[in-house]
Order: C-alpha cells, then sequence, then structure tokens
C-alpha cells in the first residue's frame, strides 16, 4: 500500500510527486487524461517508488487508510468534479487536500460540505512555481488540525529548510491557507509591479542598458533587497535571445497576464475594508498593460514632453534602492493586516509571526526583508500594523527622501509608478490625523442625507444644506 496519492500531473503535480518520493514515500498517481501519467511515468520517473494508476477506483485503493489524497489541478469546478469523482470510494477520516489556488470561499464551502461526510479536508497554498514543487516549496495548509496531524509529516519534508525550520506550518483553521496563499500572490503582484517601474526608471531616467541594469539588481540581491524576485529580474536582464541575439526581455510584448489571485485580493481587502492600494494598483497596472492597442493610439495623441532634470546617476541609483526597499515594506504590510484582519473576522487563529517565517524558503516572495519584519511582529503579536514599531519608523524615515525624489522625478519624466505613488500616498495618507473626509461627508449628507459626526460632540447629525 501507498502513502499517499496526487491526482494532477501538469508542471506542478508531477514535481511534488518526485518531491514526497524523494524524501521517502511511496506515492500514487493519477490524472484525468491518462496518456500525461504515461508520459511522467516514463520520461520523468526514475527510481522513485511512483506507481501510475488509471481509475479512480485502482488509484484510491491503492493508500494506505486513513488515505491521503493531494489534488493539484486547475483551480474552480475540476476541483469539486473531482472531489464528487473520488468520494464514493473514500472512508470515514481519510483526507483531501486541495494544494491548487482555490478560492478561499470555495475552500470554506468544501471544507463544510466533506464535513458533513466526516472527510477530512484541507485547504493548502503551494508557492515556488515547478522548482519549489520539485526541491521545496513554501506550504500554506488550512482547515482542522486534525486534518493538518495526519498529513504534517510528508509536508514538513517535502517543504523547503530554511534555519528556522521547514517553510511548512498549519495556517489556521478553515480556509486560512488558501486566504494567506492569496495574499502571498497580491503581494507577489505588488513587488513585481514596483521592480517593474525600478526597471523603467532605470532605462528611461538613467539611460541605463539591460547589463547595467542586471549589475545594479545583483548588487542589490547581494543586500537588503535579496530576494527570489530580485534574482531572477538580474538574471532577466542578461538573458540573451537564441534566435537574435538580442536580450530576450527587449523582445518580450509588455502585456502582462494574470490567473485572478492577486485581483481576489483587491477584491478581498474591498469587501474587508482593509487599504491595500499597492496591492490593488499593481492589479491596475497589468489590466493597464493590457491595452497595448490603445496606449498606442493614445500615445501619439498626446504630447511625450519631458521635464529633464539632471540626476546625479549614482545617487539615484541608490535612492531607487531605498525607494524599492519602501515599497516592499509597505506591501508586505498591508498584506499583513489584510490577512490579520480575515483572521479576525473568519476566527482563523493565524499567527502573523509563522506565515512570515514560512514565507522565508521556496516560495516566490521569499525575500531578506521577512526578519526584519518577523522581528518587528514579535514585539507585539497583538499588533498587526507594522507602521506602530520604532524599528518601522526609523526604516521609513531612511527611505522617505528616496521615495519623494523617484516619484517627484518619475513625473517629470512621464514614467507610470503606480505602486510607488501608492506606497507613498497610504504612508501619507494612514500617518495623517486630519484627512479631508470631512467635506465627503458633508457632500454624502447634502445629496443624499447620510448624516455625519461632529468633532466636538457626540452624536449623529443632518444638515438642511440648502435652507
Ligand atoms: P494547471 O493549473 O495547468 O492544471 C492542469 C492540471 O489540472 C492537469 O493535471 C489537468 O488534467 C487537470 N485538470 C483540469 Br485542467 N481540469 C480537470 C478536471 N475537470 N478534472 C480533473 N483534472 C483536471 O496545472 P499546474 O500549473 O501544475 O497547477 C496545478 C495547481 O497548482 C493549480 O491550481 C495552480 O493554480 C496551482 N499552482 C500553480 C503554480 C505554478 O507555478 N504553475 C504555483 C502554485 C500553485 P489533464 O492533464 O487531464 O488536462
Amino acid at each position: 500500500m501507498n502513502d499517499v496519492g496526487l491526482i494532477g500531473l501538469a508542471v506542478m503535480g508531477q514535481n511534488f510527486a518526485l518531491n514526497m518520493a524523494r524524501k521517502g514515500y511511496r506515492v500514487s498517481v493519477y490524472n484525468r487524461t491518462p496518456e500525461r501519467t504515461k508520459k511522467f511515468v516514463e520520461e520523468k520517473v526514475r527510481d522513485e517508488s511512483i506507481f501510475p494508476f488509471y481509475t479512480i477506483e485502482e488509484f484510491v485503493k491503492s493508500l494506505k487508510k486513513p488515505r491521503k489524497i493531494i489534488l493539484m489541478i486547475k483551480a474552480g469546478k475540476a476541483v469539486d468534479d473531482m472531489i464528487a469523482e473520488i468520494l464514493p470510494y473514500l472512508e470515514l477520516g481519510d483526507l483531501i487536500v486541495d494544494s491548487g489556488n482555490s478560492h478561499f470561499a470555495d475552500t470554506a464551502r468544501r471544507l463544510e460540505y466533506l464535513s458533513q461526510k466526516n472527510i477530512l479536508f484541507l485547504g493548502m497554498g503551494i508557492s515556488g512555481g515547478e522548482y519549489g514543487a520539485l526541491h521545496g516549496p513554501s506550504l500554506m495548509p488550512g482547515g482542522t488540525k486534525e486534518a493538518y496531524d495526519l498529513i504534517k509529516d510528508i509536508l514538513l519534508k517535502a517543504a523547503a529548510k530554511t534555519e528556522d525550520g521547514p517553510c511548512c506550518t498549519y495556517v489556521g483553521k478553515g480556509s486560512a491557507g488558501h486566504f494567506v496563499k492569496m495574499v502571498h500572490n497580491g503581494i507577489e503582484y505588488a513587488i513585481m509591479q514596483l521592480i517593474a517601474e525600478v526597471y523603467d526608471f532605470m532605462k528611461k531616467v538613467l539611460n541605463m542598458t539591460n547589463e547595467q541594469i542586471g549589475d545594479v539588481f545583483e548588487k542589490w540581491n547581494k543586500g537588503e533587497l535579496n530576494s527570489y524576485l530580485m534574482e531572477i529580474s538580474y538574471k532577466i536582464m542578461r538573458y540573451k535571445d537564441k534566435e537574435t541575439g538580442g536580450f530576450l526581455i527587449d523582445y518580450i510584448l509588455d502585456k502582462a497576464e494574470q490567473k485572478g489571485t492577486g485581483k481576489w485580493t483587491a477584491q478581498t481587502s474591498l469587501d474587508l475594508g482593509v487599504p491595500t492600494p499597492t496591492l490593488n494598483l499593481a492589479v491596475e497596472a497589468r489590466i493597464i498593460s493590457h491595452y497595448k492597442e490603445e496606449r498606442k493610439i493614445l500615445s501619439k495623441l498626446y504630447s511625450k514632453e519631458k521635464n529633464i532634470i539632471s540626476v546625479n546617476k549614482e545617487e539615484m541609483i541608490e535612492h531607487l534602492k531605498k525607494a524599492l526597499l519602501f515599497g516592499v515594506f509597505m506591501s508586505f504590510s498591508q498584506g499583513l493586516w489584510l490577512i490579520d484582519e480575515a483572521s479576525k473576522q473568519y476566527n482563523y487563529g493565524i499567527d502573523l509571526s509563522e506565515i512570515l517565517r514560512i514565507w522565508k524558503g521556496g516560495c516566490i516572495i521569499r525575500a531578506e526583508i521577512l526578519d526584519f519584519l518577523r522581528d518587528i511582529i514579535r514585539e507585539n503579536e497583538e499588533d498587526a500594523n507594522l507602521l506602530h514599531s520604532d524599528k518601522a519608523i526609523d526604516f521609513i524615515k531612511d527611505k522617505l527622501n528616496s521615495i519623494y525624489q523617484v516619484t517627484e522625478i518619475g513625473k517629470n519624466y512621464r514614467i507610470p509608478l503606480m505602486t510607488m505613488n501608492s506606497a507613498l500616498d497610504y504612508y501619507f495618507a494612514l500617518t495623517e490625523e486630519n484627512l479631508p473626509a470631512n467635506i465627503i461627508q458633508a457632500q454624502r449628507d447634502f445629496f443624499g442625507a447620510h448624516t455625519y459626526e461632529r468633532i466636538d460632540r457626540e452624536g449623529i447629525f443632518h444638515t438642511e444644506w440648502e435652507r
């Protein structure tokens, strides 16, 4: 009998099956399309204990009880269909782990449905792409503790390792795992867009070549900005196109795709009333990038006049570095606040410091700065707003002049810095006691009798403004 079963043999599933097998587990595999299973076994499996099955019944029967079945298939209806297909063969206490990028609301619904049938269920976020799936991803499982305990040995062995332990933890109750993975992706969108804005600035203001940009990114990757996204960015800047011999980056169309997790983060932050403007604007930036033809037309209609400013290149690169750190800090800060609010509203019981720990290895947003953020969170576990910390105050103080310089010069050169500007505006708004929301309240009361509160006395007021 085999230890664990995996359904879905696209890139992630193949590699995660190999990963578990290489940690000593006997793994049963199944895929809807049998040719994919055959090809995988013939071409990728060597001496690993991986056993292919071509019917769901045989696949399920091959597993030790209580059975553990990991789904690595396209999120959405496919997951419901697959659960319906395997359910008739399962017994009380068996476990299904959905490790696709499912929406957390779907996970909550499935959890409820399966608990009525006495089947255990985990919604597990997985990050690290195909490389991580094979060599050790960051795993974010959520659901009941009983379900986690059943499979935790396998998950802990398969996860990436750092000096702080395996990048897997029991994230929390209900749909906590998929919620955290969703926000992870929201932060990922924001950091990718921040790096893109720095790249744009270096090209258009500092006239830097791809190689020069790559060199700076590589240098940054050796310091405070050390991160997976910085690392791949410097490699991208240097990569030569095999066909043309030029830099591949210059041949890639500037239209960014998305699969939805960034959008879900933005939608959820609006639903929960948590401000995450930098995460949201990273999604908007991808949407705008999609309008290539429209941008082409409009770029001819409007003046491209720039206000050329003389800048010291070396100083500006240092400002860009600090501005990027500022943006990354604000992105994490917004994401953590969102997770904390969801944890309160949905009773997830999430430990933010643990989340930062399991993001340290394997995942796409792994970064040096996570240790610093963790130090802040651990100062006061009850406080999810990083901006309260003295450490944050010093950090931000050191970056402010740089983010001012970058956003200011960006405007003179007509460079859209959607995430940079939003990070700065977030900071301005959140640290401002007096916002102009008083006039908004007055307008609302004027046209809709929506009432307002006063600063000089308690109560709810309405004014007949034109009387
Ligand atoms: P895909 O997201 O491209 O999904 C392909 C897999 O889903 C194949 O095994 C396919 O089977 C199966 N599938 C589909 Br499509 N519809 C199905 C259905 N109705 N019933 C059963 N199986 C069905 O694969 P992936 O990129 O390996 O990702 C797997 C999951 O992990 C996804 O949820 C994804 O969002 C998530 N994820 C991906 C990454 C990444 O870097 N790619 C990272 C983190 C998480 P078939 O062979 O029969 O078509």
